[in-house]
């Protein structure tokens, strides 16, 4: 990433859980908190399409209140000097093009309502999966794209990849023909290894624009033992090649993929008791990293 002045730019960044499922952490003084005492520079709002009232599979009262959500998330994002991705978190919805209708209209509302926000980034697929080919999400891509270049010509746009947004390869054998978009590379580091690490580090060295959008410390279920010796791998390379990256789950689930203790109910100002182990870790090495 770029900033205004061409400069590269390091997002480091937290996402959200389910916006549908731990809202509450969207507020004011969190989003503060953590620019501040984190020292992170930006927060992702993962908004499921499927799952768990998801904006596609909700009534509208839910889709509501995701909007509202959002509105607010940007809104204090932006207070805090923060960057926001706008994720629209597909998952058991395998295949961006099932709700492609429902993209369109919602990312050019987004694009028309933060028009003058240049903090927003643009996530347009989560991860599709279920044997997605890297041809359909590129259509689907080719639709999405010029509805928000219509308001924000040049909005960072980021793209997922088939295979739960690992396939950065097929992507980079055939990009799309756009100069700011970026394509993600998702990994948990308790199941992805050196073999996805070869492929980002060849693929980055080839010129593709890649942003790590999520990433876990744990297995890839979100639960599981963490594993800080990979993590440090991983965050290794990406600092290597100043890629920007976004950590999995700003919540208190009972999962090891979720910063807080499931005992702990602060929803800003934390301290030391209201981390599991994953957060305290990524805390400090938040707090540790070089910051603009
Ligand atoms: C997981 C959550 C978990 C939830 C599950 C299904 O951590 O609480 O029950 O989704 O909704 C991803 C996805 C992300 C997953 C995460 C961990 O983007 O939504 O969150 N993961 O499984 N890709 C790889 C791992």
């Amino acid at each position: 990433v770029v900033d205004k002045n061409q400069s590269v730019f390091q997002i480091q960044g937290i996402s959200t859980h389910n916006l549908a499922w731990y809202p509450e952490y969207v507020n004011q003084s969190a989003f503060t908190f953590m620019k501040k005492n984190w020292k992170v520079n930006a927060v992702r709002l993962a908004m499921y399409t499927a799952e768990y009232n998801g904006y596609c599979t909700g009534d509208a009262s839910n889709r509501r209140k995701l909007e509202a959500c959002i509105d607010n998330g940007v809104k204090y994002a932006t207070n805090a000097g923060l960057y926001v991705i706008i994720d629209w978190h597909i998952l058991s919805d395998c295949d961006p093009n099932q709700n492609k209708d429902e993209a369109i209209a919602f990312f050019r509302e987004m694009a028309e309502v933060f028009a003058d926000n240049d903090n927003v980034l643009y996530e347009i697929c989560n991860e599709p999966n279920g044997g997605t080919s890297w041809d359909s999400i590129k259509s689907y891509a080719e639709e999405v794209i010029p509805v928000i270049r219509a308001q924000k010509p040049d909005a960072v746009i980021l793209v997922g990849t088939p295979t739960w947004s690992q396939e950065i390869d097929k992507a980079a054998a055939s990009p799309l023909d756009d100069s700011n978009v970026m394509y993600t590379l998702h990994f948990y580091a308790g199941t992805h290894k050196d073999d996805l690490r070869n492929r980002l580090e060849t693929c980055v060295q080839n010129g593709l624009p890649v942003f790590v959008s999520e990433f876990g410390m744990c297995d890839a279920s979100g639960n599981g033992a963490n594993d800080f010796v990979s993590t440090s791998k991983w965050l290794d390379l990406l600092n290597k090649y100043q890629i920007s990256f976004c950590c999995w789950n700003l919540a208190n689930k009972d999962e090891s993929s979720s910063v807080f203790k499931a005992s702990s109910t602060a929803l800003s100002d934390w301290t030391d008791d209201d981390f599991n182990e994953s957060g305290r870790w990524i805390r400090d090495y938040f707090r540790g990293m070089p910051q603009k």
